[in-house]
């Protein structure tokens, strides 16, 4: 079959819920994916950030397919010998005396917001359903209709009420609105560290570490959604140190899984964590053994390949070359590490195009909110690639 005749299958018998680039890809390895008809791309998405260990990585293939030889899934009803080695890895790396593992990050997002609602009756003695959660402006956690109650895209939202009720939105960014939504009811506040899906949007310095000193001063937690963020892709292991922030609750997913298979998870210390008792939470295959054998494993490929100093280091470079590409349609180049945004001017007419352009060139990546082109590539990346990169973007956005 040829590309047009996948098309045809997806567009007949599949629910028309993305707008997907024409390019049907089979194989993949490293940065690299091929498609039906033997082109070769890179790969300047990683899945949204969730193959930062490179597609198909050959250790943690070894590891899926041992670990699926002996043992998948027991449910939480018994234990398993896969789980405790996970937690354990966990906690090492990320400096938090607790995880609750869940399957997607939706579902971990969930999960925090019933965390600290918890929190906000048993410890901080909100009266029972009046707790509040501060979100901001063009935030994306998620797809389920709690998560969308406190979206601001209507995209997101339109269609899909009537909504949860418990949040407060304000300015990404802005600071004293941020103090000002505080109550005495509210129990979080709950943001990305760096807003992938809003365009590669990085707050003003010092925004992480004021909203942290807000959350101290009024005895609120702070949430960071690292889903995107986190495990290396924006030079730190975890985003928010960068500003050596240390949230109350942080939120992992996408890479937690190597691109093998669906993991999320949420991190706190035991004085919150603890809050959750037998039965009170769950999934069917939270926590399984193939899930946590290949998340161990993805993150020690993290720190055996140092690649989260690569990608702090790629990234540094990547992102100096692409601004120095004098091109009348960029209006800025912004990011951390290897999440990179180039935000085109209006008059651009739109990233698509320009992504449609790359795709000719053999590079793969995603337009966000119209006018931005998303550069993520796979940590694993090397300067080499990143020139050869370079020269096809160059001509892209030099183009009329
Ligand atoms: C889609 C982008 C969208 C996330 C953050 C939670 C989740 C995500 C910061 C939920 C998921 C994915 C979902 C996917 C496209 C992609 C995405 F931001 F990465 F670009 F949509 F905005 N928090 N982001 O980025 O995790 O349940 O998907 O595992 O829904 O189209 P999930």
């Amino acid at each position: 079959m040829k590309t047009q005749d996948y098309i045809n299958l997806e567009d007949k018998f599949g629910a028309h819920n993305y707008h997907p680039l024409d390019v049907v890809i089979e194989r993949a390895e490293g940065v690299w994916v091929y498609d039906v008809e033997g082109n070769k791309y890179l790969d300047c998405l990683s899945a949204y950030s969730a193959v930062n260990q490179g597609h198909c990585h050959p250790r943690i293939l070894e590891t899926f397919i041992e670990q699926a030889k002996k043992l998948t899934l027991t449910s939480r009803a018994f234990r398993n010998d896969q789980l405790p080695l996970f937690y354990q890895k966990l906690s090492e790396i990320s400096g938090y005396e607790m995880s609750l593992p869940v399957n997607s990050g939706t579902e971990a997002v969930e999960t925090a917001l019933k965390l600290v609602r918890k929190w906000a009756y048993q410890v901080k003695k909100i009266e029972r359903h009046e707790a509040e959660i501060i979100t901001v402006g063009n935030n994306f956690h998620g797809r389920s209709i709690t998560v969308i109650s406190f979206s601001t895209e209507p995209l997101y939202r339109d269609d899909f009420g009537p909504f949860t009720p418990g949040f407060i939105n304000v300015p990404y960014g802005d600071i004293a609105a941020m103090e000002a939504a505080i109550t005495p009811n509210t129990a979080a506040i709950m943001l990305e560290p760096i807003q992938g899906e809003a365009g590669v949007i990085v707050p003003p310095a010092g925004y992480l570490k004021a909203v942290a000193a807000l959350c101290k001063k009024y005895n609120v937690l702070f949430m960071a959604d690292e889903i995107q963020v986190g495990l290396g892709r924006t030079g730190k292991m975890f985003a928010c140190q960068h500003e050596n922030v240390r949230p109350d609750v942080v939120i992992l997913g996408k890479a937690l899984g190597g691109g093998f298979y669906p993991v999320a998870a949420v991190l706190a210390d035991h004085a919150i964590m603890g809050l959750f008792q037998p039965g009170e939470h769950g999934s069917t295959f939270g926590g399984n053994p193939l899930a946590a054998a290949v998340a161990r494993v993805s993150l020690q490929v993290l720190q055996d390949e140092n690649l989260i100093e690569n990608a702090y280091e790629m990234g540094e470079y990547f992102m100096d070359q692409l601004a120095e590409i004098p091109s009348p349609h960029v209006k800025e180049v912004r990011g951390k590490g290897l999440l990179i945004g180039v935000e085109l001017h209006e008059k651009a007419n739109g990233a698509r195009r320009f992504c449609e352009a790359l795709q000719s060139e053999g590079i793969l990546c995603k337009e966000t909110h119209e006018n931005v082109i998303r550069f993520a590539p796979p940590l694993v990346i090397d300067k080499a690639t990143i020139d050869w990169a370079l020269e096809r973007i160059r001509k892209v956005l030099l183009m009329a």
